[in-house]
């Protein structure tokens, strides 16, 4: 008897043809938020990428649960973690959602917004609370434990230039420009290394170190959202790469919440695979025009969408460039 396919499911991993069906998802999030670009209001783009993208899931052959959302059920009326979506009928998945990664760069019509959410399989993903996150992050290519989450930032510049096989001066971080960043950026330039900042955006921000030599980024340093770094995890599971990372529960409101979500050590080390621990799909699409995609184009008949949808199975990484003449589908009016 042929033994089932782990990489065709239905029975393992998750079904090829949800790739193109999560792509579908962050376009329509995308077009609603861009529709809103530059207008100074983060909460209306927001809430535009929220609608569509939820009314797209729902769609979906699959029978989903939020686990990373936009917060819980009584502050968010939608997309709320624990939310129940989909048409049910199909394979039981978890879902995590950043309808719009970089509100503030749509509002300004800045580069980097863009649209994303990955799905994995059921039980898989971690269910972070919205809090802080400690973050680290290499592409692929490097022996394991190559960078540590607890070690000063000079130490993992140098341990990586090696790596590398270049001279740490050679080495580039990406960082959110924050101020309590002062000191990982201190040290990165301590050990030679120099420091590109971003006001918003770090899962673009570890996606870029995957490709060092078309982003010029090796490395990803500091403290972002809890939810962003799940989704990261996921984008980088597929296309390989090391991450660690630590909630930042530094009350005890902050360790309760995280306590009824499962967390039982609030002080754990969590690598790439403790956060996605199964097969997972990951896409994005460009809000607004960035360094990784494209932002959408209205022309007039044609709106035009960039995205990028991997594969965790076969680390298949597809860029889907797609022009819509159906405009009603993304419900504009
Ligand atoms: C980051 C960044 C996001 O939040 O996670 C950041 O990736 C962290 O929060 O795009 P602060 O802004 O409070 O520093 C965003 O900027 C927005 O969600």
């Amino acid at each position: 008897m042929e033994k089932p396919d782990k990489k065709e499911g239905p029975r393992g991993g998750l079904e090829r043809i949800l790739t193109l069906e999560i792509v579908r998802v962050t376009e329509r999030a995308a077009v609603s938020a861009a529709r809103l670009r530059g207008r100074g209001d983060e909460k209306a783009a927001d809430q535009a990428a929220v609608d569509a993208m939820r009314r797209e899931l729902n769609k979906l052959p699959i029978d989903g649960t939020v686990v990373i959302g936009e917060g819980e059920r009584d502050e968010a009326p939608m997309l709320f973690i624990g939310e129940q979506l989909g048409t049910r009928s199909g394979p039981r998945v978890d879902i995590a959602v950043d309808p719009l990664e970089g509100t503030t760069l749509c509002a300004k019509n800045m580069a980097g917004a863009i649209a994303t959410m990955a799905m994995a399989e059921d039980g898989t993903l971690l269910n972070a609370p919205d809090v802080y996150m400690e973050k680290i992050a290499v592409g692929p290519g490097y022996p394991a434990g190559v960078v540590d989450l607890d070690a000063k930032p000079e130490d993992n510049i140098r341990s990586l230039a090696k790596a590398k096989g270049v001279k740490p001066s050679e080495i580039t971080a990406l960082v959110l420009d924050r101020p309590r960043h002062a000191e990982v950026i201190a040290g990165v330039r301590r050990a030679g290394g120099a420091v590109r900042l971003i006001t918003d955006g770090d899962v673009a921000g570890v996606i870029h170190t995957a490709d060092p030599d078309a982003t010029g980024i090796d490395i990803y340093i500091g403290v972002g959202g809890a939810p962003e770094g799940v989704l990261a995890a996921a984008a980088l599971r597929c296309i390989g790469g090391q991450m660690e990372c630590r909630l930042v529960l530094d009350t005890e409101e902050k360790r309760e919440r995280a306590l009824n979500m499962g967390i039982k050590d609030p002080r754990k080390k969590y690598l790439m695979h403790d956060m996605v621990r199964g097969d997972c799909l990951f896409a994005a699409t460009g809000v607004t025009d960035g360094a990784m995609l494209r932002g959408v184009k209205f022309k007039g008949e044609v709106i035009e969408t960039d995205t990028v949808v991997m594969r965790s199975v076969t680390g298949t990484v597809r860029w889907i460039r797609a022009e819509h003449r159906e405009l009603e589908k993304f419900h504009l009016s």
